[in-house]
């Protein structure tokens, strides 16, 4: 190939490279500006909920400002308004994960709710004693306590893929685990204990070939990966609009149109249904057989700006410089002796879980707070994940597009003052 070509190639990969202006996106976050302890915020708690851009908290503003109704209801120009806005949310959220109809989409409170709705609803219906249900070694305590109350109730087993030293899936152990008596699988995408990321396309493929539906927990890939659902095929997938740069209080539950279609409602009382009387009731269309009662309008558009907010960053440029960041973090925080990372997946997104020689997780938190620092101690909703890798607790520096490697290096600092202060 010739010089002159092998540059216009470079030029064009180059232009083709989506980038990430770090200090332009962190003027759109008004918390970032803040000092916690006379120093500047340094926000490594992203696991746990992100920051909020200004759209999002403007557009709380203006819907309680001038939009503020009830929606499906009025026929006045506000609750027509707000009705609106609240649909439009949910067009967004449909071409944000690639659903292939809006009545997919389902408003919830959050993941948490996501998964407890298909527990309750799919479980009830087509779960009986005998059957066995398939999580992962690697769930958050939400994608695995639904799972155990509908197996107390129905007699339904749990299995669990285990996974090796380094926080992956052993997924020849998972196909082992697969048979005529599974009648569900639910695993989460990305882990927030551990970061790994899980090959979701091989597992749903797996248990499809079993005709086994399977629920993927979005509440951490949401926010760090391009998500499409119908590329992955997965039948269910929950995510929260908080860890989304979203409000609190709301979340999605994708379903395919068949299943949510066959499974009965989840909660009973307005807006869930068509038509009632003292001796039947018959329920609404999807999707709002599964929404009764007056939902967070305000949070659902206000997810929708957070949706616009973080299209408008672009995903691709987001997943590249968080793994330029989660590989500078990594070299750094391993060159601290006495510190050991937990979760070394050779797929890992935004999760740093550490923990230090002759230290205990809260004490690292705590220290580290007083220099500004905002890491998650414990055992982050994941305790058999703790138990795994034969830990109490360990520190957590999760990642967001808006932190920076003087950020890394503001904790790396810290935590040479924790060995300090240790003695260690
Ligand atoms: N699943 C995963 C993988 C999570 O990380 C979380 C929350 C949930 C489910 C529940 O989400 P919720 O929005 O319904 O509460 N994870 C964390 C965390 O890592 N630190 O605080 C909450």
């Amino acid at each position: 190939m010739s010089n002159s070509s092998e540059t216009a190639i470079k030029e064009v990969e180059h232009i083709n490279t989506p980038t990430l202006d770090v200090s332009r996106v962190r003027e759109d976050f008004p918390i970032l500006a803040q000092k916690v302890h006379g120093k500047p915020l340094v926000y490594l708690d992203n696991a746990a909920t992100t920051q909020k851009p200004r759209a999002v908290i403007d557009s709380l503003v203006k819907y309680y400002s001038s939009q503020n109704a009830n929606i499906h209801r009025g026929v006045h120009t506000l609750s027509e308004l707000a009705t609106y806005e609240y649909e439009k949310a949910r067009g967004k959220v449909k071409l944000f994960i690639n659903a292939g109809d809006s009545r997919e989409i389902i408003f919830v409170r959050g993941t948490t709710e996501g998964v407890n709705l298909v527990a309750a609803s799919y479980g009830k219906k087509f779960i009986k004693a005998g059957d066995e249900i398939i999580i992962s070694a690697m769930e958050h305590h939400s994608n695995i306590v639904p799972w155990q109350m509908l197996c107390e109730s129905t007699g339904a087993v749990l299995k669990v893929i285990p996974m090796n030293d380094q926080g992956e899936l052993l997924i020849d152990e998972y196909a082992k685990l697969l048979n005529k008596k599974t009648k569900f699988v639910s695993v989460v995408y990305l882990s927030n204990s551990l970061g790994t990321i899980n090959p979701i396309k091989e597992i749903v493929k797996l248990a499809h070939e079993y005709g086994v539906p399977v629920l993927v927990d979005g509440a951490q890939s949401t926010s760090h990966l391009p998500v499409d659902v119908q590329d992955l095929d997965c039948d269910f997938y929950a995510f929260s609009g908080h860890k989304l740069f979203g409000p609190t209080g709301i979340g999605v539950l994708y379903g395919k149109t068949h299943l949510l279609e066959a499974m009965p409602p989840y909660q009973g009382g307005g807006d869930m249904i068509s038509s009632v009387t003292f001796e039947k009731t018959t329920y609404n269309a999807l999707p709002y057989k599964f929404e009764a009662g007056t939902p967070n309008i305000a949070g659902t558009i206000a997810l929708g700006a957070a949706i616009d907010y973080v299209q408008s960053v672009g995903l691709k440029a987001i997943g590249m410089y968080e793994q330029g960041l989660l590989t500078y973090a990594t070299e750094k925080i391993s060159a601290v002796t006495g510190v050991r990372i937990i979760g070394t997946a050779r797929k890992k997104s935004s999760v740093l879980s550490f923990v230090m020689d002759n230290v205990h997780a809260h004490d690292v938190g705590t220290i580290v707070d007083q220099e500004g620092i905002a890491v998650r101690t414990g055992h982050h909703c994941t305790q058999p994940v703790m138990k795994r890798f034969g830990i109490p607790a360990t520190a957590r520096a999760s990642f967001a597009f808006y932190n920076t490697t003087e950020e890394v290096d503001s904790l790396v600092n810290a935590l040479q003052k924790v060995k300090e202060i240790f003695g260690s």
